[in-house]
């Protein structure tokens, strides 16, 4: 039998996400025929590097999609509303990274180790939609304890890398700490404020509720995922100066009794998930040890004394891999070896 190849293409593939898709393609060994990097008019002659050659990036069309059987699209929500249902005219499957289609209910969202088997809703339209970076950790680290105790509640705090908003913020960040610590002035075009030693109570825009959109995704996602909308999900996101690896403070109350032993060990045996938990030997999850890599981290599971039955949880992970590219190429990965 003759191995299955694929064209691909990757829309955004000069951005944070788009690379790092890229990169993953590669390190996962997905069998790519030929690889289409896709981008803006700016970037027509640069070269993007896949498998030791050198690409030649193009400007994203609206025929651009002939001939690719799977486009991986990160050049934000605007970019997909109008080329996804481009990319699907032609018999491409798209997934989706930018919130455009999350919520559409002829659009699965997925996260491989929750719930893959909605992938098969990819033939309504053509489209799988990935979820938030926050959504998608959060809910790989609270899906095992759901299907074991049943979810009542979950307050979250984020703490979120500047790479969720792209190369040009990892950058403000880079030359802002270091004009503060030559003593220099600080100049600022990403953010409001400054986000070199700070932190911002602010990620995507505010809506009329008080919330931010950002918040707001994480409660719809997470009753998207979990198909359960009884679920009460309040969240607080925050951007904080780290580059790479998002992290979250999660608050779990469940329906039935739950020990925190209980917990560690259904997350130990759960899919895509490092326990890292030993206070004496001050091991907790932290950015610098999710970064690169693309297991959710969870820690500092602990009994939340206020409540009848809940826990408090730390659950850090990449942003940009899990959160973004490896969740990515794993559902083309269940595409490829179910559907395909
Ligand atoms: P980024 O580093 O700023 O990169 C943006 C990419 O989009 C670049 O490749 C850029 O190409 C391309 N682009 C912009 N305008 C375009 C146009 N008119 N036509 C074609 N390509 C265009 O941003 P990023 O961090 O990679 O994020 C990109 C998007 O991915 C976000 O807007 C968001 O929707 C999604 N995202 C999702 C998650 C998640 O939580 N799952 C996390 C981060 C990002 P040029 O270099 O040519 O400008
Ligand atoms: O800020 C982060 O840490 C994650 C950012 C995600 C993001 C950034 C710009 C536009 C999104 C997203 O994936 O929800 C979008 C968007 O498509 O709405």
């Amino acid at each position: 039998m003759t191995a299955k190849t694929f064209h691909v293409a990757v829309v955004g593939a000069t951005g944070a996400v788009g690379d790092q898709m890229i990169r993953c393609l590669e390190e996962r060994q997905f069998p790519v025929k030929a690889l289409k990097p896709l981008a803006s008019r700016r970037s027509v002659g640069r070269t993007i590097r896949f498998k030791g050659e050198s690409l030649p990036v193009q400007e994203l069309k609206e025929d651009s999609f002939k001939d690719v059987d799977i486009a991986l699209f990160s050049a934000g929500g605007g970019i997909s509303t109008r080329f996804a249902p481009h990319a699907a005219r032609e018999g491409c499957v798209v997934i989706d990274n930018s919130s455009a289609w999350r919520m559409d209910p002829e659009v699965p969202l997925v996260v491989p180790e929750v719930n893959p088997r909605a992938v098969a809703g990819y033939t309504r339209k053509g489209i799988i939609a990935n979820p938030n970076c926050s959504t998608i950790q959060m809910v790989v680290a609270l899906n095992p304890i759901h299907q074991r105790f049943k979810i009542k509640r979950v307050v979250v705090t984020t703490y979120q890398a500047v790479s969720g908003t792209g190369k040009k913020a990892i950058h403000e960040l880079f030359d802002q700490t270091r004009a503060m610590i030559h003593f220099l002035d600080v100049q600022k075009e990403v953010y409001p404020h400054r986000i070199a030693f700070n932190c911002l109570p602010h990620i995507d825009v505010f809506l009329e509720n008080g919330y931010t959109k950002e918040e707001m995704k994480m409660v719809h996602e997470t009753h998207k995922i979990l198909e359960d909308d009884t679920i009460g999900v309040t969240a607080t996101t925050v951007r904080v100066p780290v580059f790479f690896g998002h992290s979250e403070a999660v608050n779990v109350e469940t329906e039935e009794a739950m020990a925190p032993q209980d917990v560690k060990s259904i997350l130990e045996k759960a899919p895509g998930v490092k326990v890292v938990d030993d206070p004496s030997q001050n091991r907790y999850p932290m950015p610098i040890d999710a970064a690169g890599q693309d297991l959710t981290l969870v820690g500092r599971i602990r009994k939340d004394e206020s409540v009848e039955h809940g826990v408090n949880m730390w659950v850090v992970a990449d942003n940009i891999r899990k959160g973004a590219a490896t969740n990515a190429v794993q559902i083309a990965e269940i595409l490829m070896d179910e559907y395909l």
